[in-house]
């Protein structure tokens, strides 16, 4: 039987965090084993945010020597550069055809961004036409995403069918695969909002490539709360900085919450925490070793996304050139 189809991506906007490694990267890893799965480093995506700062042709580079160190396998699944491949920005446009305006505008993050920043670019508006572009381009079937990308798969099926329904069978539908515990990492001081790699707060983060005494700091002044008798159990809507801590052990050791709420009955948050920090470190350390080794190599890297980008261009190619006969767009 032919294997599914994955595709999911990150934009190279800053270091990765352990938010990203949780709810998607940890998915790619076991998904690689199973089916043809395709990684993307959606630069086109980060330039929404119009930070004339960010060197992209850096921040590619340690974003794929990041993917490589967590156990992304190159032999395994293809990974390349958005930009490297202009399909992306063609279909893109031609989705935008078929997408109402009024759709884009109702998209949570955008609205969000809306509140946030006064000169928004357009470029948030269309972004979850991008991101449809990129899945439909390669036939995916299943797209491992955090929580807050959710709305966007959603998005992304309405628009396949729709389109399917004028031109026939174009597209698979893509399934959304959302971890139940980890899809949404919380920031650390401010556990209402999810964990970001732009966040300007770096005590809300860790990042994958923290050292140690940052781990110590942030985990240990992470927010709880101030229970009078605190128990050590999981309530995100109550106690959300200490679920949120559990998401991360879990996320991390594989453990379940059950698990974890058993092995701390009766014990303190700074039990939980020291623990936290203890796995964390180990953790990000045999990250780091792997990132520092296979960073320093640039030929190497760059080779990993010339080859995966003339694969992707092939799959890619194929998919624009149904539609161009379809649309009558030669
Ligand atoms: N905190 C998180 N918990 C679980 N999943 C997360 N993801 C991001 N943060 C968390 C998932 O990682 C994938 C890639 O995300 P992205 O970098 O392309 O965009 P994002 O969702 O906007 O992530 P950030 O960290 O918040 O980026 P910035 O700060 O640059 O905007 C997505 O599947 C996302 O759900």
């Amino acid at each position: 039987m032919k294997k599914k189809i994955v595709f999911s991506g990150i934009q190279p906007s800053g270091n990765l965090t352990i938010g990203n490694y949780i709810g998607v990267i940890k998915q790619w890893v076991k998904m690689q084993e199973i089916y043809n799965c395709i990684f993307c480093i959606v630069d086109l995506h980060s330039l929404t945010q119009c930070n004339n700062k960010l060197k992209l042709d850096k921040t590619i580079l340690d974003t794929l020597a990041l993917y490589l160190a967590c156990g992304i396998n190159p032999n395994k699944s293809i990974i390349f550069v958005q930009s490297h491949v202009s399909e992306h920005t063609k279909l893109s446009w031609i989705l935008s055809c078929y997408t109402y305006y009024g759709e884009l505008n109702r998209m949570t993050q955008f609205k969000n961004n809306k509140i946030k920043n006064k000169n928004i670019n357009s470029g948030i508006l269309f972004y979850p036409i991008l991101m449809s572009s990129d899945i439909l381009l390669y036939n995916t079937n299943y797209v491992p995403i955090g929580e807050d990308q959710k709305q966007h798969i959603e998005l992304c099926r309405n628009i396949a069918n729709r389109f399917n329904k004028i031109f026939g069978n174009i597209f698979n539908i893509p399934k959304p695969c959302i971890l139940k515990n980890g899809s949404r990492i919380l920031s650390l001081q401010e556990p209402y909002k999810k964990m970001s790699k732009s966040d300007n707060n770096s005590n809300n983060v860790i990042y994958l490539l923290d050292n140690k005494i940052d781990i110590f700091k942030k985990i240990k002044f992470a927010k709880t709360d101030s229970e009078k008798n605190p128990k050590i159990k999981y309530d995100i809507i109550k106690k959300p900085g200490l679920s949120n801590l559990l998401n991360i052990f879990s996320g991390i050791t594989g453990k379940t919450i059950k698990q974890l709420e058993k092995e701390f009955y009766g014990k303190l948050y700074i039990d939980l925490k020291y623990k936290i920090i203890k796995i964390l470190s180990i953790f990000l350390e045999r990250i780091q070793k792997n990132y520092y080794n296979i960073r320093k190599n640039e030929d190497f890297l760059k080779n990993i996304i010339f080859e995966g980008s003339k694969k992707a261009n092939k799959i890619a190619k194929k998919t624009i050139s149904k539609i161009n006969s379809k649309l009558k767009l030669y």
